[in-house]
């Protein structure tokens, strides 16, 4: 009798101490890029308060406003508040050391989401949480490549400034077409990774160089700024001057069904579940590689139209 009275003693402590892990309730700080970057930014964004809302997280969010003090008074405040674990979307990929290690001295730990920081200590973080960027850069100079014949004359939007996916689809990119030489680079300039300057900055390039035949956008918001600029210069973009960019946001989809986009290589903005999942982890001691890789997928022409109905952002 007595040892049937301690088995259900014990089984109702192990279900009181399950329940109580569950019902622990955290407080994540969020210090997003922010601004107006667009579709892909919005859709990360939505990603992660649903996470929040799902997961019973109290999220603490603030939006930096595309500037890197923002976001490390952001952090700061968070230290002060006490949150359990941070997220952060850092802007720009240099100047994390001293706020990281203000975080790591109280004790709470940050991942990195969607984009990477140069540092000489990766203590000062759990991981990233980011897609293979110069990948996405070799993929679309590949897809071009094959397209174009090896011979173009490109414009190329890059991201912001400093920001770790703008330095690697550089990179990448130009890796592939290095084995090209007809492959030439004839206008290269940034366009903050968002439509409005996209447009300006291939408005500016369709007047000083008349023998552009492709864009190359790092993301999709200066895609479609660089299609409105081509259409309004009287070219046919998708035919006369050929269009690629990186994110897989609907717009792009919807572009290359139209015609007026011919490829793009996808980028996972879909990040809130997996960002609270390693970070909870990493609060309750777990230990995860420096870098949780996203796949990505490559579609153009012949697959947009199928692909569009079923795309989550
Ligand atoms: O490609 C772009 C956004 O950090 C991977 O930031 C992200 C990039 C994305 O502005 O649309």
């Amino acid at each position: 009798m007595k040892r049937k009275l301690a088995f259900f003693v014990a089984l109702a402590l192990c279900f009181f101490v399950a329940l109580g892990a569950s019902a622990k309730t955290y407080t994540i700080g969020f210090a997003q890029t922010g601004g107006n970057e667009g579709a892909w930014r919005d859709a990360e964004t939505a990603s992660v308060n649903a996470a929040a809302a799902d997961m019973g997280i109290t999220l603490k969010f603030v939006d930096g406003q595309e500037k890197q003090e923002n976001q490390i008074a952001a952090l700061r405040s968070f230290i002060a508040q006490k949150v359990d674990g941070i997220l952060l979307a850092p802007v720009v990929a240099t100047g994390w050391d001293d706020i990281l290690q203000e975080c790591k001295d109280a004790k709470i730990p940050v991942v990195l989401l969607d984009r990477g920081i140069e540092t000489s200590d990766d203590s000062l973080y759990v991981c990233k949480i980011t897609s293979d960027f110069v990948t996405e850069g070799r993929r679309v100079a590949t897809w071009l490549t094959v397209k174009m014949g090896g011979k173009a004359n490109i414009a190329e939007l890059q991201g912001t400034p400093g920001a770790d996916p703008a330095i690697m689809r550089q990179k990448g990119f130009a890796e592939v077409i290095a084995d090209f030489p007809g492959m030439k680079i004839v206008k290269s300039q940034t366009g903050n990774f968002n439509a409005a300057d996209g447009k300006q900055v291939m408005e500016a390039f369709l007047k000083a160089d008349k023998t552009i035949n492709a864009v190359y956008a790092h993301n999709d918001d200066m895609a479609q700024g660089a299609i409105q600029a081509i259409q309004e210069a009287g070219k046919k973009p998708g035919k006369d001057i050929i269009v690629v960019s990186i994110d897989g946001t609907k717009q792009a989809f919807t572009s290359m069904v139209a015609g007026t986009q011919n490829a793009v290589c996808e980028c996972n903005p879909l990040l809130g579940k997996i960002g609270f999942e390693t970070l909870i982890g990493a609060i309750n001691g777990k230990t995860y590689p420096k870098w949780v890789v996203q796949l990505d997928g490559l579609y153009d022409q012949n697959t947009a139209k199928s692909a569009l109905p079923t795309r989550k952002y």
